[in-house]
């Protein structure tokens, strides 16, 4: 049996040779490559020494993720941003006070002299009827939508008289006369009393409102400005009477004497107006 292991062994070097040999082809031999040379395993070695320390190893794998830290101090204030854009146009404001006034302008040049001192005179005598005019045509229009209903104008020193020949209730005559400015006549004296009784003569009339009432406290009577009666009154005799309870507006008869009347009959009436008004 160990003589057949020593065979086995043999065989197995000439083996490893041959392959040595085989691989070592193609390469420059020397002339004695046809030696064959048996190897035999030598005995083991002393452990060598130690050797030098190795390469770092890889890095290992990441770590959980750290706990939240604590805030930290508030930072200092930063440098000042861009200017933003303009924004929308405010409301207007108040109107200011007026200017101090400008300096004096400079002298015009001198007139052409001429003798029309009275030439100034008509012309401004003039400017005072155009202004008079004026005002009775603003007054005309504002009253007169009708005039066909008109039976007169008249005016005293103080007012303007307008009868007004179109039949309406008290309350009706009274809005008609107030939407041109005035209210129904209020004779408060003995002369306008005469001057409205002479324009109902004139006129042809008998009868007509006249702006006197007792609408507010019966037997009370006042003028329809609300103004007092308070020295003078044109009672016909007898009156006023409220008759039937009922009578609280005032008529003119042609004598100029008034009668407490009802107010819902239709009848003409008077107007007046300030003359300072107009
Ligand atoms: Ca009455
Ligand atoms: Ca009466």
């Amino acid at each position: 049996m160990k003589g057949q292991k020593h065979v086995q062994s043999f065989l197995a070097m000439y083996i490893v040779t041959l392959l040595v040999l085989q691989t070592s082809e193609g390469q420059q031999l020397p002339e004695e490559t046809c030696t064959i040379q048996i190897l035999v395993p030598g005995l083991k070695g002393e452990p060598g020494e130690k050797g030098p320390k190795g390469a770092p190893g890889r890095p290992g794998r990441v770590g959980p993720p750290g706990q939240i830290g604590q805030p930290g101090l508030k930072g200092q204030k930063g440098i000042m941003g861009h200017y933003g854009k303009v924004g929308p146009s405010g409301v207007k404001g108040i109107k200011g006070d007026m200017g101090d006034p400008g300096p004096k302008g400079p002298d015009g040049e001198p007139g052409i002299p001429c003798e029309c001192s009275p030439i100034r005179k008509m012309i401004g005598e003039m400017d005072i009827v155009v202004a008079q005019l004026s005002s009775d045509l603003k007054f005309i229009k504002n009253a007169l939508p009708s005039p066909a209903a008109v039976a007169g104008i008249k005016e005293t020193d103080s007012k303007v008289y307008l009868l007004v020949k179109e039949e309406k209730r008290y309350s009706d005559a009274e809005r008609y006369c107030q939407m041109r400015g005035g209210h129904l006549a209020m004779p408060k004296d003995e002369n306008a009393n005469t001057a409205l009784a002479g324009y109902i003569t004139e006129a042809g009339l008998s009868r007509v409102y006249i702006g006197v009432h007792d609408l507010d406290v019966e037997g009370v009577f006042t003028y329809v400005d609300r103004s007092p009666m308070s020295t003078f009154s044109k009672w016909r005799k007898g009156e006023p009477n409220n008759a039937y309870d009922d009578e609280d507006c005032v008529e003119m008869v042609a004598s100029g004497e008034w009668t407490d009347v009802a107010c819902h009959p239709t009848m003409f009436f008077i107007c007046e107006f300030d003359k300072d008004v107009i």
